[in-house]
């Protein structure tokens, strides 16, 4: 096997086998980490690394390093790896090839035998392949673009407590997107206050409220008196329309026994979900969902703090990968994105992430960012949440991203309107309805959305003041994240 040289640290070459564990410094590609010749197994989980190697370190050695220092290596040769089945233990970086129009970074495939991860755990699974080899000084940055997860793997995880088919059985709501808004100003409302906002919303023709990320338990409003008035505001809402109503009940809290006490509350009080946030941790996340599996209760996650390794193309976890662990780890809802509001997403990669949280078989898509076939062998769906700066004048571009199975949730949207929450509610469920109508009567609703609406707003004041309010409002920015394969242009029609 030729290995290439070019490493700047003084790791030796060897030409010789037999000096593999003699004591002292190689190339990781030497020590068993670059396998060209390897053919991945079916249990195998195979990542995709996005790495830009330092100036004049050799591509293939910085693969090799990546493979090395997500499994079981270190910077020098120790003999204690003749202890172990060495040769299994070690990832293999296998393929390397420039990125399209990137110039100075690589993909690396690398693959990881079943038997360096405990079964169920995210965390451990986590702690290998992003533990160290983020800071590795040879690598100026390094990305997990992608990763396969083998069918004996996925089998480990429970999954999403509910899932997105037994959601709607319990909402008893076919045929249309979910509709929600996060209550807003973010911080500082009373809970009184606080549950007005809520029984607005879903009078008017919301299926969820929802808490923001960052409503714990502060001074302003305590976590049970935000519990009490919300769920006395959904339970008006039911009575009122005779829907199934919801409010993401945010349980994230400062230790577990916190997060489980508030989640018992909920439950007492009637809730049909809760919410937790992102930064909890992996651990906490596979607890909760354990709960809310006991407690047939739907689990939201809000993936606050992604972005901040999420975003950037060339440092960090793409969020299609994060999507995977949540599915494994058993999150009901995941905020994935809307293309077209406020935030970060470019349109194709965004659908790739709703693909993953959905499809029973997701295929191989490099437009929509997704390197591997992964099977998701029956494992529950994720419902994803489109949120984030959107608006009734987008209903139809929503629709045609995303089709039926999504959580559309306006906040701003909803709570900003002219004529007040209940007529912002109100605006978002015609708009809604009347774009799944024209829809399913055979309408092309990207070209023709923006008269639908328009003539739904003849008959509907509060969708016309929406419309009126936030119709040119649009965010049309270079998306940061896009498909190396396709170029695309942010959304705006
Ligand atoms: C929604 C809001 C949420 C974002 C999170 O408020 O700010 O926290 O949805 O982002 P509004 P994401 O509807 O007023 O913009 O959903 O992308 O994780």
């Amino acid at each position: 096997m030729a290995i290439a040289t070019g490493a700047s640290n003084g790791a030796t070459a060897i030409t010789d086998a037999k000096r593999r564990y003699q004591a002292g410094v190689l190339k990781y590609g030497q020590m068993g980490y670059w396998e060209p010749d390897y053919v991945p197994k079916d249990t195998d989980t195979v990542c995709l690394f996005r790495i830009t190697p330092q100036e004049g370190v050799d591509p293939v050695e910085a693969a090799a390093a990546v493979a090395g220092e997500s499994s079981t290596a270190t910077w020098t040769v120790v003999w204690t790896d003749r202890l172990t089945a060495c040769d299994s233990y070690r990832a293999k970086a296998f393929r390397l090839e420039p990125v399209p129009n990137g110039p100075g970074q690589f993909f690396a495939w690398v693959a990881y035998d079943i038997i360096l991860f405990e079964e169920g755990s995210i965390a451990n699974m986590t702690a290998s392949l992003i533990g160290n080899v983020f800071s590795f000084k040879p690598l100026k940055a390094a990305r997990l673009e992608d990763i396969r997860i083998p069918a004996a793997y996925v089998k480990t995880f429970k999954g999403p407590p509910t899932g997105l088919i037994v959601e709607r059985e319990r909402l008893d709501k076919f045929g249309r997107p979910l509709l929600g808004a996060t209550t807003k100003p973010k911080l500082g409302l009373s809970g009184r206050n606080y549950g007005r906002v809520i029984y607005e919303g879903l009078k008017g023709g919301l299926d969820f409220m929802k808490d923001d990320e960052n409503i714990n338990s502060q001074p302003f409003m305590h976590w049970r008196d935000r519990f009490l008035y919300v769920m006395d505001a959904v339970n008006k809402a039911s009575a009122a329309t005779g829907e199934v109503k919801g409010s993401y009940l945010n349980v994230t809290a400062a230790t577990m026994e916190d997060m489980y006490e508030r989640a018992e509350f909920a439950r007492q009080l009637g809730s049909v979900v809760v919410m937790i946030d992102l930064v909890i941790g992996w651990t906490a996340i596979q607890s909760m969902s354990n709960w809310a599996r006991r407690n047939d209760m739907i689990l939201h996650m809000h993936r606050a703090g992604h972005g901040t390794y999420t975003r950037q193309k060339n440092h960090g976890v793409s969020f299609r990968v994060i999507a995977k662990w949540l599915r494994l780890a058993g999150v009901d809802h995941l905020h994935a994105g809307t293309a077209v509001g406020k935030l970060e997403g470019d349109p194709l990669t965004v659908q790739g992430y709703y693909n993953v949280c959905r499809d029973s078989y997701t295929r191989r898509d490099l437009p929509r960012g997704i390197f591997f076939d992964q099977d998701w062998c029956d494992i529950r769906k994720v419902m994803p949440v489109a949120s984030g700066g959107i608006h009734a004048g987008q209903m139809h571009q929503l629709l045609d991203l995303f089709g039926d199975d999504v959580v559309l949730q306006f906040g701003g949207g909803t709570i900003g309107h002219p004529a007040g929450i209940q007529a912002g509610a109100v605006a978002n469920r015609v708009a809604l309805e009347a774009m799944v109508k024209a829809r399913n009567e055979g309408h092309n609703i990207r070209i023709e959305g923006a008269e639908i609406l328009r003539k739904a707003a003849r008959f509907c004041g509060p969708l016309q003041q929406a419309l009126d309010t936030w119709g040119d409002i649009t965010f049309n920015y270079t998306p940061t994240d896009a498909s190396d394969f396709t170029p695309t242009a942010a959304v705006a029609r």
